[in-house]
């Protein structure tokens, strides 16, 4: 999540409800037209690492290396045209890093380079990313799920409480949302139902 996508109400805000009703995991991304650069950019990321450190959340920084190294977040979340996963891991050493897969080949790459998680999607259609693949749907999900039973997988894309529960017999163990909680008018409660769907497989997502 980043500033742009929270459109009627304060980031700090939204993020901070959504600490207090129970995400397990954060992840900062300052991305679209309108997105903050240079300093304000640092100082947005630096408060959202804050309020993270509350509430003893993991903060994943998307893409921004640099960034990721500069705040000591948790870890670092790439896609496909980042850096490649071999350079991100020597430049980061322990630090968590979740990379997003579409094929079995990236799959491969990111097993090899012991990606600590995978994000699996869009699954479904998604307004919060402008260069967003076609939905997948669930079925690479599954297969990854069923030759890689241990692996951490998180689900993207278009998940709300009316769909997540698809993702999650699909096989993942956590829900990546944006919308879902953004534009949100109880913040507590959409976070309460993915709970209650996730909390039976990987805790750590
Ligand atoms: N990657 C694939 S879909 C997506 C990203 C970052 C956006 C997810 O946002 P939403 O609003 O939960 O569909």
């Amino acid at each position: 999540m980043g500033s742009e996508n929270a459109k009627q109400r304060e980031p700090l805000v939204i993020l901070k409800e959504a600490l207090q009703a129970g995400i397990t995991m954060f992840q900062f991304r300052e991305k679209g037209p309108n997105a903050l650069t240079g300093h304000a950019y640092e100082h947005f990321a630096h408060d959202c690492l804050k309020l993270c450190q509350q509430y003893h959340v993991p903060f994943i920084v998307n893409d921004d290396v640099e960034l990721a190294l500069k705040l000591k977040a948790d870890g670092i979340h790439i896609g496909q045209d980042d850096l490649h996963i071999s350079l991100v891991r020597e430049k980061i050493g322990d630090m968590l890093i979740g990379i997003s897969v579409h094929t079995d080949a990236e799959l491969q790459i990111a097993l090899q380079y012991k990606a600590d998680y995978v994000g699996i999607g869009p699954i479904f259609a998604t307004r919060s990313k402008n260069d967003a693949n076609v939905p997948s749907g669930t079925a690479f999900l599954q297969q990854v799920r069923l030759k890689h039973p241990d692996l951490p997988i998180v689900a993207i894309g278009g998940i709300d409480n009316a769909n997540a529960r698809t993702v999650v017999e699909a096989g993942s163990d956590g829900v990546a949302v944006i919308s879902a909680i953004c534009e949100s008018n109880d913040i507590h409660n959409t976070v309460a139902q993915f709970k209650k769907l996730t909390i039976h497989n990987n805790q750590h997502i």
